[in-house]
């Protein structure tokens, strides 16, 4: 309590104390030495007056335009001498130009010079898509600000991870990124990941995106100025304007092509898409086995099993407690567990407990692992263990640690044999909230948490590693000297308070020279990719599966992602719902779910029922809850047991088409789940849709939204449909359907027109037993009366499966029906009948046919 007074207190210090300049005073720069190539401009930008609305102005920038594809351009403005912070390459590899010829591309840049302002046009229009006329641009030490007007109430996606409407709010709304634990992921704050993208609709005419590849903190304010104008504005307090401005038009592609710049999303072994049961709170190894054996007894399929930090010897990593989770036991449950063909992951923290006699300390410490105060020891906070230090994930021999620490403890043979790894509190999350608990870790209570016993003492003198030598100098990006990185007069609104609080200081230096203030938001994605590479370091070949809590953009690719601590009410349970929208279309990271049935609280039976159907239907399908929630495994309620029963049955039979979907956004972007506008741009009734979802290229899910309620109001835009639990056909108009009665195990979902559906004629308890399934193939033609799907076939868990995959195009006439593509993957496993769906009775083609080649048919 003390602290946040403190807080506010120094906060209304700072506004009194700032220079009441306002930006649009601020005279900016002008552009001169322009040299434009066919492909490329690039220009001095010098400042024309001092403004320092924060901190001081930088006096010389560097423009750079790049015409990097037919649809993507490229504009980096960055200071001259090249010393302010830029995302690592490593971090995040930035796409090659291919250079196209400016008059060619899709969107076109241009100019004024003086002052310099720019715009965006879609060039086959004219339309602005992104225009700084209105408002010079801001470029100092530790702040920077663009703004960029846009049309009246724009319908604008993304910046996330926020819990926000999915179609952005744009009077006086702003996003802070700054990632940040966030229990309760409360409205209008920043939360666990940082995703400066945004998607912009305009209907007919066109999607686009803008990626602003930049990873400090930062407010972007969407409002209307005093006159009424609409704008979009970016406050950071550092970094530089790397824009990624993506042509569409259509909504896919926007997806695409944004994939193409942070990287394509990791492809996920097949197992995973089975149903997770997880519980902070297992107290005892025996708890689990009863778990497990509760599933069985009441018939719901589990395909894994994952354990919260219970497991752990007084929250240590890498740990096992003796007594209520000895090894030889766990190892016990891992085996059996894989001789049913289920799996086991386990979680892991980013704080790595500071006491003597602890391997993964002190080896890590002889490494120099982790992150130095300004004195050069380690530097400490408070986590799950009590004193904690952190691994430096830019220091030359944390990987190698962290290979090491994963390759041992989950060795196969001596240790636990984990199919999976989750990372937490990687924002990375303190708990000790400001800087006194520094000096007195065991006695402080953090706020919001209670330690489930005293955190242990450091004792004796510590390992401690020489410093690295000093990072290699100048010009190379790491972060402008002398700026106070540790309270920032732009102060940005996150929801912790101070950038520093409940996390890492922001004044620590990286091993590489870069500092967590320009880092910080890195931090989730650099252990998620850490962990990946170590779960590669020990089995090579094998596609490893990696959840994080914390994310910036890009972090598809390494990983998977649920929303973080919820709480099991009807809010978060329509939450969800936008949540994945956002991470799956416009955030590049498709494997994505809530904790189904909510994280914290008392789930209610009808509310946990109705998620568990909902949750077959997103991506990544997990139910974990809180060590204060009380349980919620679905088994625990009659009601429960059967939707569940029911959810797993219908999610099962679909799995491989969800496996097609996500396996199409790893290998081209293409979003596994969108929201209806991508598939009907045109129809305004679409964009603000936020409660139901296009799983894949075909099924529309429509779910009861509100509380404890059997009606659903959902809107099926113009088209024919098909209802996916009777095959009746549906033409719409574009009309919301109201219906009642609808069941707690009851979901409405539609076939969309056009489409063909690939799904295993029946369920199974495991995956394994699953991919022995044949299948059956829905057809439900369009308007125009022909339609198209896709299967994909391969092992489920190679990481490179060579040539040993299925790309199977399916297409339907009208009176043809054709299989065809590539059939590299072997397999016994048969189509057992093509099933056509139509105005009253379908028609059906029974098989089998193989699917070693393809196969046509005439009906
Ligand atoms: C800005 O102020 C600095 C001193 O603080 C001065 O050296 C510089 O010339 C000024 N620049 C402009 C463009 O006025
Ligand atoms: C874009 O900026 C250029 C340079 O200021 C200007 O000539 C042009 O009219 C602007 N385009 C639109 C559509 O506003
Ligand atoms: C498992 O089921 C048994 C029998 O109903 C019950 O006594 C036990 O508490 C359950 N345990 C767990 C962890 O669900
Ligand atoms: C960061 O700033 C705090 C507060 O001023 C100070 O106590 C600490 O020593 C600084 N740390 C580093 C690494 O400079
Ligand atoms: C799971 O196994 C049980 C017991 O063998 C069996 O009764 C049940 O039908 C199986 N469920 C599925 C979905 O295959
Ligand atoms: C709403 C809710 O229950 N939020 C919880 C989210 O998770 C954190 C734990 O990380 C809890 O402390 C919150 O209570």
């Amino acid at each position: 309590m003390a602290f946040s007074v403190f807080l506010l207190l120094l906060s209304a210090v700072a506004v009194l104390g700032q220079i009441p300049r306002l930006a649009a005073q601020c005279p900016g720069y002008r552009a001169t030495n322009i040299v434009q190539g066919d492909s490329s401009l690039v220009a001095d930008l010098i400042l024309i007056g001092n403004c320092s609305l924060h901190s001081k102005d930088v006096e010389k920038l560097r423009l750079l335009v790049e015409y990097q594809t037919d649809t993507r351009l490229h504009v980096l403005i960055a200071d001259a001498g090249n010393d302010v912070y830029q995302v690592q390459e490593h971090v995040l590899p930035r796409p090659k130009s291919q250079n196209i010829d400016a008059k060619g591309a899709a969107l076109k840049f241009s100019f004024t010079e003086n002052p310099f302002t720019f715009n965006v046009t879609r060039a086959s229009t004219g339309e602005v898509l992104f225009d700084t006329s209105d408002s010079p641009l801001n470029f100092e030490t530790q702040y920077i600000r663009l703004r960029t007007s846009l049309p009246q109430n724009p319908n604008l996606y993304g910046l996330g991870e926020h819990s926000d409407s999915f179609r952005l709010p744009t009077d006086d709304y702003t996003r802070t990124l700054w990632n940040a634990e966030s229990p309760f992921i409360p409205n209008r704050a920043n939360l666990y990941g940082s995703h400066p993208v945004y998607f912009e609709h305009r209907g007919d005419s066109g999607t686009h995106g803008v990626f602003l590849l930049n990873s400090d903190g930062m407010d972007i304010l969407i409002d209307k100025t005093e006159s009424g104008q609409q704008y979009l504005e970016y406050n950071a307090v550092g970094g530089v304007f790397d824009f990624y401005f993506l042509a569409g038009p259509e909504p896919a592609s926007v997806s695409k092509q944004y994939a193409e710049v942070v990287g394509l999303p990791a492809m996920m072994p097949y197992w995973t898409f089975g149903f997770h049961q997880c519980k902070y709170g297992w107290q005892t190894i025996d708890h689990v086995a009863q778990v497990i054996a509760n599933y069985s007894a009441a018939d719901i399929p589990l395909e894994t099993v994952w354990g919260d930090i219970d497991y752990m010897n007084s929250k240590r990593i890498f740990t096992t407690d003796p007594s209520r989770y000895p090894l030889d036991k766990v190892r016990a449950l891992v085996d059996s567990l894989h001789k049913n063909n289920q799996h086991y992951v386990q979680i892991l923290d980013p704080g790595v407990n500071r006491i003597n006699n602890y391997g993964t300390y002190t080896r890590g410490a002889e490494k120099g692992a982790f992150l130095r105060a300004a004195d050069g020891s380690y530097y400490r906070g408070l986590q799950w263990p009590g004193e904690v230090v952190w691994p430096d994930w830019f220091a030359p021999n944390t990987q190698d640690w962290w290979n090491n620490e994963i390759h041992t403890f989950y060795d196969p043979s001596t240790g636990i044999d984990v199919d999976g790894l989750w990372v937490d509190m990687d924002e990375a999350s303190n708990m000790c909230p400001d800087t006194t608990c520094l000096t007195s870790a065991s006695s402080i209570t953090p706020l919001g948490w209670t330690p489930r016993r005293p955190p242990p003492r450091p004792r004796g003198r510590q390992a401690l590693a020489p410093r690295q030598s000093s990072p290699p100098p100048t010009d190379s990006k790491l972060g402008l000297p002398n700026r106070d990185l540790f309270n920032p007069t732009y102060r940005i609104a996150s929801h912790r308070g101070a950038l520093s609080s409940y996390t890492l200081y922001t004044n620590i230096t990286n091993a590489d020279g870069t500092h967590q203030y320009d880092t910080h938001n890195l931090y989730g994605n650099m252990m998620a990719t850490a962990t990946r590479r170590a779960l590669l370091a020990r089995h090579p070949a094998k596609r490893p599966f990696v959840l994080t809590r914390s994310t910036f953009a890009g972090g598809g690719r390494a990983a998977a992602h649920w929303f973080g601590d919820n709480a099991s009410t009807w809010d978060h349970y329509r939450t969800a719902i936008r949540q994945m929208l956002a991470f799956a279309a416009v955030h590049a990271t498709p494997m994505v779910g809530s904790d189904v049935c909510g994280f914290n609280g008392n789930a209610e039976e009808h509310m946990c029922a109705r998620w568990t159907m909902l949750g077959a239907f997103q991506p990544f399908f997990r139910n974990h809850a809180d060590v204060s929630a009380p349980d919620q495994e679905l088994y625990r309620w009659p009601v429960v047991a059967d939707v569940a029963r029911r959810a797993m049955d219908v999610r099962y039979r679909l799995l491989d088409y969800l496996y097609t979907a996500v396996w199409r956004a790893s290998v081209e972007g293409a979003a596994a789940v969108s929201p209806l506008w991508f598939w009907y741009p045109g129809d305004a009734a679409t964009w603000g849709v936020e409660t139901q979802w296009v799983l894949g290229d075909g099924l529309l899910v429509s779910p009861v939204v509100d509380d404890d309620s059997q009606t659903v109001s959902y809107y099926l835009p113009k088209d024919v449909w098909y209802d996916f639990w009777t095959g009746e056909r549906v033409v719409s108009k574009g009309e919301i359907k109201t219906v009642e009665g609808v069941g707690w195990g009851d979901i409405p979902v539609h076939i969309k027109g056009g489409s063909i559906l690939p799904m295993r004629v029946k369920s199974a308890n495991t995956t394994a037993e699953l991919r022995t399934q044949n299948f059956v193939i829905t057809v439900a033609p369009g308007t125009d009366g022909i339609a198209k799907g896709e299967l994909y076939l391969d092992d489920g868990e190679s990481l490179d499966v060579g040539d040993e995959k299925s790309e199977i195009s399916f297409t339907w006439d009208g009176q043809g029906f054709q299989a065809k593509g590539a059939f590299g993957y072997d397999t016994d496993v048969v189509v057992e009948r093509v099933v056509v769906l139509g105005d009253g009775a379908s028609r059906t083609k029974e098989g089998p046919w193989g699917l070693r080649e393809g196969f046509d048919f005439h009906l």
